[in-house]
């Protein structure tokens, strides 16, 4: 068994494709973490931190994430052995409290290791996969109903995506469901339409907009109102036909569990980052499967390391009702793995070969690499 021996990482800026407008941030870069754990037989594993918009999306942020991995995380688990993860996660959680990104980070880098020691893909080591390929939903989130139409059927066209995920709760409720009206309007049956207000209404707000947004032939709210107002997400979910699903409210399978029990929820978005990790990610779908909650693959707009990670374990999920929206690769101006994830037939190839199936373009981290930048920017000056 070879002990781990060095913990690096790296924090990484890469521009988007156009400005991405949610209700609490518009993304123009995306900020991610890459950890590579180095294991002493000279094998090595990958994993990602990513969040959106700073501290915006939620108490995490790129710098907390690597901080959180190189001051703590990373002292505790050297030296500890490379193969038994439940052993080093019982480390990381006596060491670290909270920060499930930092900790997600750092697991998924323990299974590529393992995975790629043992010549096998990620999968096989949660029980092998049941899917070749995943359906993808897109975003939409321009901040402009007619540029996202266009964008839509483009994308439609291209055989790329026939899920769309529109980005709401910016503007007033009613401009929100004259736009998600108007989107899907134009695209008739040709496409799913759900949208994403990310906590932005109050709960009267969220009466009224998910009626509308009922009429309009919307299929599904995802986490219309505070992530802590579960009795009341429970009401809109009880009273409403279109599906209600969790996102910022399910960090992990204690909210899984809170969620499921008295079903406040239809779907349930599972991010590994926000669950704090695989396993536990796997946790979150068993009890969604046992509360009969619906299941999508959600994503924390991640680089191909994360993107490939999850669908290794995706994978494994049978019922995956809802799809994934794993497209976070498709909304950077470049790619940083050596050979891209597959879009194509509306579906995200699961990638094949040991670990998580995809090589890292060391490369393109050096050119991205934040301290890089900062110091070029300070001979500049
Ligand atoms: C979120 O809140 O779900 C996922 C897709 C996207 O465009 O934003 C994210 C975050
Ligand atoms: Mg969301």
């Amino acid at each position: 068994m070879p002990k781990i021996d060095r913990v690096e990482t790296f924090l990484i800026d890469i521009p988007t494709i156009r400005g991405h407008v949610l209700s609490m941030t518009t993304m123009t870069v995306q900020s991610i973490v890459l950890v590579r754990l180095r294991f002493e037989d000279g094998s090595d594993g990958w994993g990602e931190g990513t969040t959106i918009g700073g501290m915006r999306y939620c108490a995490e942020s790129p710098e907390s994430i690597r901080l959180a991995i190189d001051s703590y995380i990373a002292p505790a688990i050297s030296g500890l052995e490379g193969d038994n993860i439940n052993a080093a996660l019982a480390v990381i959680e006596t060491t670290v409290r909270g920060n499930p990104i930092a900790r997600a980070a750092v697991e998924m880098a323990l299974w590529d290791g393992l995975a790629r020691r043992l010549d096998q893909p990620i999968a096989q080591l949660f029980g092998g996969a049941l899917h070749d390929s995943l359906p993808v939903a897109w975003t939409l989130a321009s901040g402009n109903s007619q540029t996202d139409i266009t964008e839509a059927q483009q994308m439609i066209e291209t055989g790329r995506h026939n899920i769309f995920k529109l980005k709401i709760g910016k503007r007033p409720v009613r401009d929100d469901v004259a736009h998600v009206a108007a989107i899907k309007a134009s695209l008739g049956d040709k496409a799913s339409v759900r949208v994403d207000v990310n906590q932005s209404w109050s709960l009267s707000d969220a009466r009224w907009g998910l009626a509308g947004l009922q009429d309009v032939g919307c299929d599904l709210v995802e986490q219309p109102i505070p992530a802590d107002q579960i009795s009341n997400l429970k009401a809109l979910t009880d009273s409403i036909n279109i599906a209600v699903m969790a996102d910022e409210a399910l960090q992990g399978p204690k909210d899984a569990l809170r969620l499921a029990a008295d079903r406040s929820a239809d779907v349930f978005a599972v991010k590994i980052a926000q669950s704090g990790g695989l396993k536990r990610a796997a946790e979150v779908v068993a009890i969604a499967r046992s509360a009969d909650i619906g299941l999508y693959a959600g994503t924390m707009l991640e680089s191909g390391v994360s993107t490939a990670t999850a669908l290794q374990l995706f994978a494994t999920v049978r019922h995956l009702a809802w799809g994934t929206e794993l497209f976070g690769p498709l909304l950077f101006r470049d790619e940083i793995l050596q050979t891209p994830l597959t879009y194509q037939n509306f579906s995200v190839t699961i990638p094949e070969g040991p670990g998580s199936g995809v090589e890292v373009d060391i490369s393109k981290i050096e050119f991205y690499r934040r301290d890089r930048t900062a110091s070029l920017h300070a001979v500049q000056i």
